[in-house]
Order: C-alpha cells, then sequence, then structure tokens
C-alpha cells in the first residue's frame, strides 16, 4: 500500500509510515501491540477514503490494522479474515466497500464483534448503490452504517464501542464532543464580535 499512500495528498511523511504499518504489522508502532480494531476495504480505490477512520483510530491511541479483502474477489480471504478476527484480539470492525457491496454484511455474518459498514461512493450512483446495499441488511445479522464515504464517523463509532467499558476511553470520547463544542462557540464568538 505504501506507494499509494505515499500518492494521496494530505498525508505527512509520518502518518504514510503509520499506515503502511498498520497494513503489514498489525497495530506496530503502539505501546500495545494488540490491534482492537479492523479496518477493511474492498479495493485500494477505497483507500482515501477509509484513511479518516484510521486518522481517527490514531487520535484516540487505539492500535489498529488495516488491510485489503474483497468480498467477491478474494472470497477465501473474507472467510479467513472474518472468522479469525475474535481470536486475534479485534473487537470491532470498520468495512468499506463500493458498488454491490456485500463485504460489510458477509463479515458481519461470519463473526459476532460488532460492524461498522462504510458505503464508498463509486463512479456511478453517487453511492447510494453502496449505502442500500449495507443499511438493508436483513434481520438478524446488524451492520452498523454510516453516512457515504463517512469513514470518520465509523472511526468515532468504533470508540464509543470500545469506550463503553474502557473508561479513559469514554472521557476521551467526552473531551472530543467538548472540542467541537468548543469550536463551533469559537465560531459563534467571532461571528458576533
Ligand atoms: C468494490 O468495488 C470496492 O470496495 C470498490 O469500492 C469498488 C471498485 O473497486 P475497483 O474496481 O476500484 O478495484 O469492491
Amino acid at each position: 500500500l505504501r506507494p499509494l499512500l505515499q500518492s494521496l495528498p494530505g498525508s505527512s511523511a509520518d502518518e504514510v509510515d503509520r499506515y503502511a504499518q498498520a497494513a503489514t504489522t498489525p497495530g506496530s508502532g503502539y505501546s500495545d501491540p494488540q490491534p482492537l480494531v479492523g479496518i477493511i476495504m474492498g479495493s485500494d480505490s477505497d483507500l482515501p477514503v477509509m484513511l479518516a477512520a484510521a486518522r481517527i483510530l490514531d487520535r484516540f491511541r487505539i492500535p489498529y490494522e488495516l488491510t485489503i479483502v474483497s468480498a467477491h474477489r478474494t472470497p477465501d480471504r473474507l472467510v479467513e479474515y472474518a472468522r479469525s478476527a475474535s481470536t486475534r484480539g479485534l473487537r470491532t470492525i470498520i468495512a468499506g466497500a463500493g458498488g454491490a457491496a456485500h463485504l460489510p454484511g458477509m463479515v458481519a455474518a461470519m463473526t459476532a464483534l460488532p460492524v461498522i459498514g462504510v458505503p464508498v461512493k463509486g463512479s456511478t450512483l453517487d453511492g447510494v448503490d453502496s449505502l442500500h446495499s449495507i443499511v438493508q441488511m436483513p434481520r438478524g445479522i446488524p451492520v452498523a452504517t454510516v453516512a457515504i464515504n463517512n469513514s470518520t464517523n465509523a472511526g468515532l463509532l468504533a470508540v464509543r464501542i470500545l469506550g463503553a467499558g474502557i473508561p479513559s476511553l469514554f472521557n476521551a470520547m467526552d473531551e472530543y464532543l467538548k472540542s467541537l463544542e468548543g469550536e463551533v462557540m469559537g465560531k459563534v464568538q467571532t461571528l458576533e464580535q
């Protein structure tokens, strides 16, 4: 993934190193080397969208792994990934895909871990195809679905899921909410001056 990461605008050299590490050596670069979140995507073309989730997990210092798993192009890899996820220590999976986006649903069918789906906007249908594919999971197999291309919210939801059982993370999310409020109130004050 490194050449692709380097070609993306807006990523610092440090970030490229970290993402490339997450893709090759799960959890490296953190004091706790065990990845708690798996970020997967159907294609390297999803990477520009999915990196926002990695940025959020970096911000909250949550170790993650990052890789490509295609439901239709690498079905055996999908089964192996989903079936081994919980025993490998993952606690939540973020899965992004575009088009007929069956990746999140198929992963959720093969693990009891919470799965967050990110509908990736493709070249046609504006991502509504991906959104419907992910959000319309039939009864019994839930996938928590975020907005089209909004992997930031997928990262934040993963933090909240983990934070429900980790007080320091819960407090960090509380601080994050306060920072959002502070940002808006700062703008309000500037406008009112
Ligand atoms: C899906 O098909 C991927 O998740 C991606 O969003 C879309 C297009 O893939 P590429 O043709 O760019 O590899 O499986």
